[in-house]
């Protein structure tokens, strides 16, 4: 099945004030969609980031789309390693490690690889799961993904005000916010985004999550704002009460002081970001759990073979998230349900959105899962009205990178980041 046109559409959506180490959530979050069309009338979806430096890289590849086979993905690799040259993309958000030649071929490949495989279960009829070798489960479980966050915006114009989640500041507003995400959807487990106050106040707030939803697992990711001492202090206090400890500190070596000293398992998706991080970091035993992401570990077969080297090597799947919308859900969903060894409740920032591109109905939160679509390919439709508002959205928005820190300043003058200060 050959592709005809490829289309690739940088949309924007509110976002609400949510703090992480590296300041607040702007009011929109960028994203890009690439529909490929192809021959049948078959499209194939594909989402990933939508900064101005990622769609610069995605558009040398658009071109090159015509007449390609979509069940070629060897093919598509070369195309896409040819299109990129010699870029390297940076982790201008700060969120999710360092960025390589290998990790932004990663990055573009996997965006188109996803629409491929859309596609692919378009013109057979089967779900992208069945591509991927067989669903291992029905349904995917997903965690409460919890975030300390400002009552209202102070952006410019559009995306101002305040928001129906409120100001999360103390522990009572997060054990509040939490009732209300378990209320609406059933998480069985809980992560509370940390890294914004002193480590104090942040494991007194997961001990408050812990008393209110007894049994329910709890995870903290402060990602990487703390000392390695300060992280081997928070391990002890959090120990029994933690399901697991995600990127208490910066790098490989930091990481493995703090595993060595910690009860339980350390994650990331920081300090083991890339193939080359592999062996340092296995060796080390710096991680116990590795949150993947098939946005930036090179799609949804890489993230198969992912698996199976960490689970050669001992180590545990959880899958990590960033703002999303619909398309990047049923991926996740698709992949994570073909991945016996991901075995973790998967993070999703999912809630916190209030629109999308994608049709309604296809993806549902019922009791912390979504059930797998069994609908060929990913199972989810474009809606064009939605597709064209999101559109607008980023045009009217002006931004252009996700940039957390700038924000930050309209609340905190002079704001610097907490990489490992504490
Ligand atoms: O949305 O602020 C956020 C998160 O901090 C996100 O950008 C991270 O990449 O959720 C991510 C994580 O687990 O580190
Ligand atoms: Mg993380």
């Amino acid at each position: 099945m050959k592709i005809l046109e490829a289309v690739l559409t940088p949309v924007a959506f509110a976002d609400p004030p949510l703090l992480n180490v590296m300041g607040v959530h702007e009011p929109f979050a960028l994203r890009s969609v690439v529909q490929l069309r192809c021959e049948d009338g078959v499209v194939g979806l594909g989402e990933s980031y939508g900064d101005a430096a990622f769609l610069g890289e995605a558009r040398k590849v658009l071109p090159l789309l015509a007449g390609h086979d979509v069940f070629d993905l060897p093919g598509l690799h070369r195309t896409v390693a040819r299109a990129l040259a010699d870029t390297v993309l940076t982790d201008e958000h700060g969120l999710i490690g360092g960025f390589s030649l290998r990790k932004t071929l990663s990055s573009v490949f996997s965006l188109f690889e996803v629409a491929c495989l859309d596609a692919q279960g378009h013109c057979l009829g089967r779900p992208v799961a069945d591509l991927l070798g067989g669903a291992a489960r029905t349904r995917v479980e997903f965690c409460a993904y919890l975030f300390y966050k400002y009552g209202a915006h102070r952006g410019s114009g559009q995306g101002t005000g305040a928001d129906p989640w409120g100001e999360i500041l103390t522990p009572e507003q997060l054990v509040a916010s939490a009732r209300h995400m378990v209320g609406e959807y059933g998480f069985g487990s809980l992560k509370l985004k940390g890294g914004v106050f002193p480590p104090g106040q942040e494991t007194e707030a997961v001990q408050a999550l812990a008393e209110a939803f007894p049994g329910a697992p709890v995870r903290l990711d402060p990602n990487a704002a703390w000392t390695p001492g300060t992280a081997v202090e928070v391990a002890r206090e959090l120990d029994g009460v933690l399901e697991y400890l995600e990127d208490p500190t910066p790098g490989i070596e930091g990481m493995a002081r703090v595993a060595d000293a910690a009860a339980m398992p350390l994650a990331t998706n920081m300090c083991l970001v890339g193939v080359d991080d592999i062996e340092p970091a296995f060796r080390a035993r710096a991680v116990g759990v590795l949150l993947t992401d098939h946005h930036f570990w090179g799609g949804l077969r890489a993230t198969q073979a992912l698996s199976t080297t960490c689970e050669s090597f001992g180590v545990s799947l959880s899958m990590h998230s960033n703002s999303h919308l619909g398309i990047s859900l049923a991926a996740m969903v698709h992949v994570a349900a073909a991945t016996a060894h991901l075995t973790y409740a998967c993070d999703t920032h999912w809630p916190w959105k209030t629109a999308d591109v994608i049709a309604p109905g296809a993806l549902e939160f019922r009791d912390g899962a979504v059930r797998v679509p069994q609908t060929p390919g990913l199972g989810v439709e474009i809606d064009p009205d939605a597709l064209a508002r999101a559109h607008e959205d980023y045009v009217r928005c002006g931004l252009t990178k996700r940039d957390d820190t700038t924000y930050m300043r309209r609340y905190v003058p002079g704001f610097e980041p907490n990489i490992a200060r504490w």
